[in-house]
């Protein structure tokens, strides 16, 4: 370990790394301190001791596109099509969001304050779902014809981790399925490393939607309160102790939680709120290590994957 250690300051990787960071202006760092000294851990542990764990819906998805346009998130496949083949109720799922989604962002509101809002608008949303009784080719469909958009350089972060045998958990408050049909669809298949904690769509014998997982998973309770321990990849990811997590959203900081162990968590959160809204950036800055400042790419996880990996032999 003293010899990496002295191999790490000659290659002065860190410095390098922390200098390119405080100098980009799209990107805020509170505590370069604590930061770098994350990032000497997370590189001595290599790839053996990683695992990323990350939000779908404007992390590893785009925000929006080239002009500005909100792009969708896994509920919002519902908006669009629905909207084409059945404008009332396709109506009703934009109703919702046009009501719920300002209470999520709501910088004035405590998270108590709005979890209620999201249980009853997940809540509606799936029952809507159910009660329509739409069969899996048509979700299928729906994903084939939305507008969730990968981010640069999304599929070859997921196919680097893979490669290199780290894990990957998407840890979702959107409807896991339909990142499972997005996945298949742009990617051919699954790969080994990517195990989800999401919502899951259930289908009867006819391979229509008949019901919903449970627990709920909004976005104020992705934590450990909703992880089943049981779950098969657990012991894949056991002895990872250093974590990466990606999140855009409050709620995403602390699914790292149902993780035990004693290694640092990288908090890396994208930030696609408004410029001005100064209180917000500032409240991201407190809570993520680094903000990444409306970055449409995965570069900057990708970066610091490729410095683990390549100090991992
Ligand atoms: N989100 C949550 N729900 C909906 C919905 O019914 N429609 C749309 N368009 N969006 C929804 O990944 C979770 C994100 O998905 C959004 C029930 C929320 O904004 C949440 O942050
Ligand atoms: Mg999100």
């Amino acid at each position: 370990e003293a010899e990496c250690l002295e191999q790490l300051k000659k290659a002065d990787v860190i410095p390098q790394l922390m200098t390119g960071i405080l100098e980009n202006e799209r990107i805020l760092c509170a505590d370069p301190t604590t930061v770098a000294a994350k990032f000497r851990k997370m590189m001595l542990g290599g790839a053996g001791k990683t695992v990323v764990i990350s939000d779908f819906d404007f992390t590893l998805s785009r925000y929006a596109n080239e002009k500005g346009e909100r792009l969708s998130t896994t509920h919002g496949v519902f908006d669009d099509n629905v909207m084409r083949l059945n404008p009332e109720l396709g109506q009703k799922f934009v109703d919702l969001k046009n009501k719920y989604y300002p209470i999520e962002f709501c910088p004035k509101m405590t998270m108590e304050e709005k979890i209620p809002h999201m249980e009853k608008w997940w809540g509606t949303s799936h029952s809507l779902i159910v009660n329509e009784r739409f069969s899996k080719s048509t979700i299928e469909d729906f994903v084939r014809q939305s507008r969730i958009v990968f981010k640069d350089g999304a599929e070859d972060f997921i196919q680097s981790l893979d490669g290199h045998n780290i894990p990957l958990v998407i840890f979702s408050a959107g409807i896991g399925n339909i990142i499972e049909y997005f996945l298949e669809q742009k990617l051919g298949a699954i790969p080994r490393n990517t195990h989800f904690i999401s919502n899951m769509i259930l289908f009867d014998e006819e391979e229509k939607a008949c019901g919903f997982s449970e627990p709920l998973i909004h976005t104020f309770c992705k934590n450990s309160s909703v992880i089943q321990k049981e779950t098969s990849f657990f012991h894949e990811i056991a002895g990872r102790v250093n974590v990466i997590l990606l999140g855009d959203s409050m709620g995403d900081i602390h699914m790292d939680v149902g993780v035990e162990r004693d290694g640092p968590t990288l908090k890396i959160g994208y930030y696609n709120g408004s410029l001005d809204d100064t209180a917000s950036l500032q409240h991201y800055e407190e809570v993520y290590d680094i903000v990444l400042i409306h970055d449409p790419t995965l570069d900057f996880a990708q970066k610091i994957v490729d410095i683990i990996n390549s100090a991992s032999h």
